[in-house]
């Protein structure tokens, strides 16, 4: 199966991606995790993304905050599919990396989650890697059927004490 690459810009991007990892192992899906940074350790970003495809990746997800170039970046040096996930910084509530991440010039597209939305992230790459792996896309609906599953639960307890 192919890999889900992970980018982090800082480690302080962490938690956002914990949540994404969760999925992942959930899912059953490879994946392998880095903090490099688009400001930071631009070369090191650059090479991931450049090799990532022979490397057996299939998905990159890039969470950056702040000035979020990451996932632009990554996204700019292959031709995998790259999830942006926009960090809730310091200031402006992450809507600076939101924008950022999500407002991509044409040519280099950056799929784009909420912000702080590692889950979703995970759920959007495990619904590319599904396109051609019949087995992850039956766990996928097997996921989905649970979730709906634990709603209607939520919606009979409402109901029970309302
Ligand atoms: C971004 O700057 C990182 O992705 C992080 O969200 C933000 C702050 O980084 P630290 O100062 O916490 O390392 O590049």
């Amino acid at each position: 199966m192919k890999k889900v690459g992970i980018l982090m810009g800082s480690d302080s991007d962490l938690p956002v991606i914990e949540k994404a990892v969760k999925l992942l192992r959930e899912l059953e899906i490879p994946f392998e995790a880095h903090v490099y940074s688009a400001h930071r350790t631009p070369e090191q970003a650059r090479d991931f993304a450049l090799h990532a495809r022979e490397e057996g990746f299939g998905v990159i997800l890039a969470a950056a905050g702040m000035a979020a170039h990451l996932a632009g970046a990554a996204a700019a040096n292959t031709t995998l599919p790259v999830i942006g996930i926009p960090c809730k910084g310091p200031a402006l509530d992450g809507l600076d990396a939101l924008l950022s991440t999500v407002q991509m010039p044409s040519g280099i597209p950056v799929a784009t989650v909420g912000v702080n939305n590692g889950a979703n992230a995970a759920l959007l790459a495990a619904e590319i890697l599904a396109v051609e792996d019949a087995a992850l896309a039956g766990r996928l609906a097997d996921k989905r059927r649970r979730d709906t599953a634990a709603v209607l639960e939520k919606d009979a307890g409402i109901a029970a004490r309302l």
